[in-house]
Order: structure tokens, then C-alpha cells, then sequence
């Protein structure tokens, strides 16, 4: 009782402790769901979901090793390799996904990191196209210097997508090809350039739930929270190293939601990949435990892999009461 009470009416704080995190993630499942239904509520409007549309704007041939990922060239999958879409084909995609109701589009490339070339330049004429539209812009395309993030935020860019994936200990059994600290160095680039930043993680990538902590608690304890965290749970694609993993337990999922709600309870936490093998009602646990937006993508995919359709997921979000929600980018709320 006392737990709870600490936990719920209190500003977001920075300072969480491994094993305070661990407590309440291990707390009594229907406890924490409600503690993190109770600062949900305190912090959002709990009945809206955002929907976001996820556009891959260049697939497949990444030089990186990323286990989980369909798109990384060393892997035998059977994804196809798609160059830089042109700017009719993302613009008529930003269009259908705004009459489709969603207000956020993020534009997604198969890159290490960005290049100061051509295709750079093409990606920040999609932004201000984008941005045009009255969407919230978002780009995921690797890493990025600071000043590359200023030409982002320049052309109108809202977000920037920057997983940490999970934790600074597990990182290395998982991606072999970079650092962990240079996901930080990338993540404290989109920050000073003034954008929003979006970042967090996988889970079932065999990591244990410490690690799922030590991905949560990077976050949380950041000087300023990410206004946007992405829990995705493995989608396991053929071709993988991690393609044979066993799925992700529901509860996990739900347990990963309502502690990154309670340690970051202004964010958006988005429950991504993964939906395709979760029931109704597990996605409606997902809501409860905080999670205020999902991703759609073109022809019922996310971006290489299986995802509902924009039209299942407005049907469900009206089974369930909820709506989705009007454009955040005006109001831009405070991250804490
Ligand atoms: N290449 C850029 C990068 O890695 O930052 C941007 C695109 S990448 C697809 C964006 C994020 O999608 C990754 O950081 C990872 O968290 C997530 N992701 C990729 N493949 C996934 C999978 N099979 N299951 C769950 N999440 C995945
Ligand atoms: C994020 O965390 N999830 C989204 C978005 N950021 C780019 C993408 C997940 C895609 C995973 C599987 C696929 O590639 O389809
Ligand atoms: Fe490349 Fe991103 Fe996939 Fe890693 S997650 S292989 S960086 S596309």
C-alpha cells in the first residue's frame, strides 16, 4: 500500500534504483497493471491511442548484424531489398495514412547511419513533404551526428527513432557491429538538436527480466525522459539468428508496459511489433497496463513483417472504448 502510494501521484523522477525497478516489475500481476492504470491516468487522456503508420522507406541490405532483424544483409531471409522509395509513392502513403486516422508517420531506412549524400537530402525534402501534411514527422535511419539531427529538425522533423533494443550488458550477444554507448551518443545528438526522441526496446530476445530493467532504467534515468518508448515484442523472422526463440509470454509484455508507464509516466509508450500474435484481449491487457499507441503499416505489414490492418485495429480500439487520438504536435507535451 505504501509501495503504491509512492509510486502514484509524484512527478516523473530520474533517479530509479535496479532493484526499486525490479520490485515493481515483479510486483503482483494485477497490482501493477493497476498502479500503472492509475498514473496512466493521471498523466493522459487513458481512452485515446495514437496510431502511428510505419513507412520503411528503404529496405533490407543493412551492413549491421542486428539478430533479431529481417533486414540485415547478412542473413539469408526473404526480404526484399527496396532502394530509396520516391517522394510521390511516401507522400501518397503519408496521405492515406492520415485519412486513415493516424497523426504520426515515421519513415523508416535500413541504414547503419545516415550519409551526408543524395539520399539524405531526399529523406529531409519527405520530412518537410510529410510534415506539410499536419502529420508528426518521425524518422528511424541509424545513426545520426548532430548536426545531421539539425538538418532533421530544420526540414520539421517531430521524432527521432533511436531503440536501445535492451540492455548495456546484453547488447553484445545481440549486436555485434556497434555500441551501446553509441546508441546513447546518437540518442544525445536528437535531443540537442531540439527533436523529441523515441526510444526503446525488444523484448524475447533472450535476455533475462534484469535486462529488461537495465534497458528501462537507461531510459528513465535519462536527464530528460524519451517523450515516446516503443516495446516491441520479438517478431521472429525466418532467416535470424533469433528466428527459433520461443514467443513472448503475454504477461512479459504487460509486465514491460506498466513499468516503463510507472517509471516514465509522461511518454508515449507504444506497444509495436508483435501484434499480429497477440489476441484482442491480450492487446487490451497492454492498454490497461498504459501502453496509449500502436503501429500500422502499408498492406498489413509493419515494416518487413505481419501486422493487423488499420481497419481490424479501429475496430478493435471501438470494441474496446477507446478512440484513436487527434495530433499531439501542437499541444507538445512536456516529457518530463
Ligand atoms: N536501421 C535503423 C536502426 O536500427 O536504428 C532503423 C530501423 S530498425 C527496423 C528500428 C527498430 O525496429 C530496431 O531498433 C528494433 O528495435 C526494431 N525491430 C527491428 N526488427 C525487429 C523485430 N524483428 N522484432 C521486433 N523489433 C524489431
Ligand atoms: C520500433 O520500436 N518499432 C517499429 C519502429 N520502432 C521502427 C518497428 C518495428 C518493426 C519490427 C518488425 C518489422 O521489421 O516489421
Ligand atoms: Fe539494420 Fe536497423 Fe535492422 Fe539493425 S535493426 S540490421 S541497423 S535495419
Amino acid at each position: 500500500m505504501e509501495q503504491e502510494k509512492k509510486i502514484i501521484n509524484q512527478q516523473p523522477r530520474h533517479d530509479w534504483g535496479h532493484e526499486e525497478l525490479m520490485t515493481i516489475y515483479q510486483s503482483p500481476l494485477l497490482e501493477l497493471v493497476y498502479s500503472a492504470a492509475q498514473v496512466h491516468r493521471q498523466f493522459h487522456a487513458a481512452r485515446e491511442v495514437q496510431i502511428a503508420t510505419l513507412l520503411s522507406v528503404k529496405t533490407g541490405g543493412c551492413p549491421e548484424d542486428c539478430a533479431y532483424c529481417g533486414q540485415a544483409a547478412r542473413y539469408q531471409t526473404d526480404i526484399q531489398v527496396q532502394a530509396l522509395l520516391p517522394r510521390e509513392t511516401v507522400m501518397a502513403q503519408a496521405r492515406k495514412a492520415r485519412d486513415g486516422g493516424s497523426t504520426r508517420f515515421c519513415m523508416a531506412a535500413a541504414w547503419r547511419e545516415v550519409r551526408d549524400n543524395r539520399d539524405f537530402d531526399r529523406v529531409l525534402q519527405m520530412v518537410r513533404d510529410v510534415n506539410d501534411l499536419g502529420l508528426e514527422v518521425c524518422c528511424t535511419l541509424g545513426m545520426l551526428t548532430e548536426s545531421q539531427a539539425r538538418k532533421l529538425q530544420e526540414a520539421g522533423l517531430h521524432a527521432y527513432n533511436h531503440n536501445l533494443d535492451t540492455s548495456a550488458d546484453y547488447y553484445d550477444k545481440i549486436i555485434g557491429t556497434r555500441e551501446f554507448d553509441q546508441r546513447l551518443d546518437t540518442i544525445e545528438h536528437v535531443r540537442k538538436a531540439g527533436l523529441t526522441v523515441c526510444s526503446g526496446g525488444i523484448i524475447g530476445l533472450g535476455e533475462t527480466v534484469a535486462d529488461r530493467i537495465g534497458m528501462l532504467r537507461t531510459l528513465a534515468n535519462m536527464p530528460v525522459h524519451p517523450e515516446s518508448v516503443p516495446i516491441n515484442a520479438l517478431a521472429r523472422v525466418k532467416g535470424t539468428p533469433l528466428a527459433n526463440l520461443p514467443k513472448v509470454d503475454i504477461w512479459e509484455m504487460v509486465r514491460t508496459i506498466a513499468t516503463a508507464r510507472l517509471c516514465m509516466p509522461r511518454a508515449m509508450v507504444r506497444l509495436s511489433a508483435g501484434r499480429i500474435e497477440m489476441e484482442e484481449t491480450e492487446q487490451a491487457w497492454c492498454f490497461m497496463a498504459g501502453a496509449n499507441s500502436i503501429f500500422t503499416g502499408e498492406r498489413e505489414t509493419l515494416l518487413v513483417t505481419p501486422n493487423p490492418g488499420v481497419d481490424d485495429d479501429l475496430e478493435m480500439l471501438k470494441r474496446l472504448g477507446l478512440q484513436p487520438m487527434s495530433s499531439k504536435k501542437k499541444a507538445r507535451c512536456n516529457p518530463g
